[in-house]
C-alpha cells in the first residue's frame, strides 16, 4: 500500500521547511515538519425534503436524502483508517452541487473584505509554539504571505519526500493559484483553492451554511450506492470519470482527462445525487477532527457494533504519522494529483488529515445546510469558527448521541 505518501503539508510545516529545521521523523507530516529531512513513512431512509426556508432557494444545492449507509472500505486500495466498515445513519441535508467556485468566493470577499490565511503574514509567535523547541525564526521575507504550490519535478523522485513537488510560494493565494504571476482570469468556474480551514468556515458562515461532517460527505459521495469502491460503482477509475492524475506521479502528467490541475466544476459526470467532483478535482474540507481510529471509536465493540447516528467525528485528533498534531481536520475526495501509484483518494471512503492553518493548490471545499449533527468537539469547532477548540483527552467511548439539531 502507498500508506504514507500523500501530501499533507502544514502551513507551519512549510515554515519549518523554509526555516531549515533539520531532524528525523517517522511520517511524512513530521518529516516535513522537521525539515523534510526524513521520510518513511445504500441510502435507505426516506427523510422528507423540507421546503426552503423563507428567502432561501437552495440554489446550487441538492437534497441528500438521509438514511443508513455503509461508511468505510476494505477494498485493496483502502487504508487502515477506513476500517471498520460500519453502518451510519444521517438525517437528510442540502449540499452544494459543486465545490465552491472562485466566482462564489470572490462574492464573499467583495461583501466582507475577508483576507484568507494565505494572504496574511505568518504569525511566528503563534507558529513557533507548534514547532520543536529552539526552532530558529526564518528570515522575515519568508514570513510574508504565501501558500503551497505544486511544482512538478523534472524527473522521477522518491515519493516519501513531498518537498520535491510542493513549494512554499510567497504571493500564492486564491487569486494567484500558481503564485504572484498567475491569475484567476477566465477561471471563475474553477474551485477556489489555497483556502485554509478557517477560510472555509468563514465562507460557510457568510453563506448561512456549514461544512459537512465526514459522514455526511461520504454519504453524499456514495450517491445511494451501497459499499461500492467508487462514486460511480465498482468499475475502476478512468479519464472520463473524474479529474485525477494520469501518467507517472509527480513528474509526468499525461492529462488524458484534459486537465493537469483543477478543472472547472461540472467538467465530469455527476454522481447519482447530482453532485459533481466528489471524486477528484480538489480536496474538500470537512468539519471533523481527524482520528485514524475514528470509526473503531464510533462503533464501539466489534462484537455488537452499533449504528452511528449523525456522527460528527471524535473529540480529539490523532494521526500516528504525526502524533504531536492535535488539530488536524479531515479532507475528502482526492484531487487532480491523485494517482493509483500514490493515494487513489478519489474513492469515497478515502480519508486524509490536514492542518487547519494549511492552504494548498489542490484543497477547496463545499458547504451543506440543514441536517443534524451530534454536538461533539469536531463539529463544535466548526460551528464556533475555530479550528483548535477541541478538548483534550482520549475521546474513545465518548460517542453518546446528543441528538442536537444542526445550527442551521
Ligand atoms: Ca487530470
Ligand atoms: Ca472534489
Amino acid at each position: 500500500m502507498q500508506r504514507t505518501t500523500t501530501p499533507r503539508e502544514l502551513r507551519h510545516e512549510a515554515m519549518a521547511v523554509i526555516a531549515g529545521v533539520v531532524g528525523g521523523g517517522a511520517g511524512i507530516g513530521h518529516a516535513t515538519l522537521k525539515g523534510l529531512s526524513a521520510g518513511g513513512t445504500g441510502i435507505g431512509g426516506a427523510a422528507s425534503q423540507p421546503a426552503a426556508g423563507e428567502g432561501r432557494t437552495h440554489e446550487g444545492m441538492v437534497w441528500i436524502p438521509g438514511g443508513e449507509f455503509l461508511m468505510g472500505s476494505t477494498d485493496p486500495l483502502a487504508r487502515v483508517d477506513e476500517s471498520p466498515v460500519h453502518s451510519v445513519r444521517v438525517d437528510g441535508f442540502w449540499m452544494d452541487t459543486t465545490e465552491v467556485t472562485i466566482a462564489q468566493f470572490a462574492r464573499f470577499v467583495a461583501a466582507t473584505g475577508y483576507k484568507t490565511v494565505a494572504e496574511r503574514p505568518v504569525d511566528w509567535e503563534a507558529m513557533k509554539l507548534q514547532l520543536p523547541p529552539g526552532t530558529p525564526k526564518p528570515p522575515d521575507e519568508q514570513l510574508r504571505p504565501g501558500s503551497l504550490v505544486f511544482v512538478p519535478p523534472a524527473g522521477p523522485v522518491d515519493l516519501r519526500f513531498v518537498e520535491q513537488w510542493w513549494r512554499w510560494t510567497n504571493g500564492a493565494d486564491w487569486r494567484h493559484p500558481e503564485g504572484p504571476a498567475s491569475s484567476i482570469a477566465g477561471r471563475e468556474q474553477h474551485p477556489v483553492v489555497h483556502v485554509a480551514f478557517e477560510d472555509a468556515l468563514a465562507y460557510a458562515k457568510w453563506a448561512g451554511k456549514r461544512l459537512p461532517t465526514e459522514a455526511e460527505w461520504e454519504c453524499a459521495a456514495r450517491g445511494g450506492l451501497r459499499g461500492k469502491v467508487n462514486v460511480w460503482g465498482d468499475e475502476g477509475v478512468d479519464p472520463n470519470r473524474c479529474n485525477y492524475f494520469q501518467g507517472h506521479f509527480p513528474d509526468h502528467n499525461t492529462s488524458e482527462d484534459g486537465f493537469a490541475t483543477a478543472a472547472p466544476v461540472k467538467s465530469f459526470p455527476p454522481n447519482a445525487f447530482g453532485l459533481y467532483d466528489m471524486a477528484g478535482n480538489v480536496w474538500e474540507w470537512c468539519a471533523d477532527l481527524y482520528h485514524e481510529r475514528a470509526y473503531r471509536m464510533e462503533v464501539g465493540s466489534t462484537d455488537t457494533p452499533r449504528v452511528a447516528e449523525n456522527p460528527s467525528g471524535p473529540a480529539t485528533c490523532f494521526d500516528s504519522r504525526r502524533p504531536d498534531e492535535k488539530t488536524l481536520r479531515v479532507i475528502r475526495g482526492g484531487s487532480f494529483l491523485c494517482n493509483d501509484s500514490y493515494c487513489a483518494s478519489y474513492r469515497p471512503s478515502a480519508r486524509m488529515a490536514t492542518s487547519p492553518d494549511t492552504s494548498l493548490r489542490h484543497v477547496g471545499f463545499r458547504c451543506v445546510e440543514g441536517g443534524a449533527v451530534r454536538k461533539e468537539a469536531g463539529v463544535k469547532g466548526a460551528d464556533a469558527g475555530k479550528a483548535d477548540d477541541a478538548g483534550d483527552g482520549d475521546s474513545a467511548g465518548k460517542s453518546e448521541t446528543a441528538g442536537a439539531p444542526a445550527r442551521k
